[in-house]
């Protein structure tokens, strides 16, 4: 009826090291949601299409220098451009799967010295992922994987910082999937508990915000 509030859709994070293999799995995430049936967009941050994001994408590619506080607003403020679509998409019953989100902002920036408090300070009121799917990997494994190396950030020192942040970031909201097994296996997993949170977002698990 025209009364009934639509279900909302799920907001579910997908985060860990450099090639712990996030993108492949968002693309394999997307696929088995639309396949049931479940409207479903994937995002990522840094989403280097806005005016803000083509700024954070020279600074990756070291076509720019930036000093380590203006990126990290920067990276922030890619997040809050996108935040009020985000909400009308989730109201709208679209699940949503996102390729990193203010935990990566979080980790990279306390990584290279910056207070944590202050770092996730601009992150607050962001909307709070319903879920969120920790790849787990050794930056050691990860580095063996293909394509590693090209951007700022992917050295094996850096990354093993970048994960003792994460460490510290996790609550009880997070799983943790071992993304050092064959991609099939990884794949399953997220799929049960994907597919959990929607039905739970569904049944109407209400929307919260950064960070609770
Ligand atoms: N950053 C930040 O500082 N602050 C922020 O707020 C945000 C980001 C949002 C760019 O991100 C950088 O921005 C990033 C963090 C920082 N640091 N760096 N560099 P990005 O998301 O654009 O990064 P990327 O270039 O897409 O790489 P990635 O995300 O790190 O990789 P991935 O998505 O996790 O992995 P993948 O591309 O899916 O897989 C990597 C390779 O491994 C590929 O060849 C796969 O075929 C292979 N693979 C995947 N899974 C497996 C399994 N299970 N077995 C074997 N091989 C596999
Ligand atoms: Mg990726």
């Amino acid at each position: 009826t025209e009364s009934s509030v639509k279900p909302r859709g799920a907001l579910i994070v997908l985060e860990g090291l450099d090639r712990s293999g996030k993108s492949t799995q968002c693309a394999k995430l997307l696929s088995f949601l639309e396949g049931l049936g479940h409207p479903t967009e994937l995002w990522r941050f840094p989403d280097r299409e806005t005016s803000v994001g083509q700024m954070i994408s020279a600074y990756l590619s070291n076509k720019s220098q930036l000093d380590d506080h203006t990126i990290h607003l920067l990276f922030s403020a890619n997040r809050w451009e996108k935040r009020s679509l985000m909400e009308e998409k989730l109201k709208t019953g679209t699940t949503l799967i996102v390729d990193r989100y203010s935990y990566s902002g979080v980790a990279f920036s306390s990584a290279k010295g910056l207070d944590i408090d202050w770092c996730k300070a601009p992150e607050i009121g962001l909307l709070a992922p319903d879920s969120v799917l920790y790849l787990d990997i050794s930056p050691e494994r990860a580095a063996e994987r293909g394509g590693y190396g090209d951007e700022r950030y992917e050295r094996v020192e850096f990354q093993k910082k970048v994960a003792d942040f994460y460490q510290t970031l996790r609550d009880s909201s997070w799983k943790i999937i071992n993304a050092g097994e064959a991609m099939e296996e990884v794949e399953k997993k997220i799929q049960e508990v994907a597919l959990d949170k929607v039905r739970e977002c569904t049944k109407g698990k209400p929307l919260s915000l950064l960070w609770s």
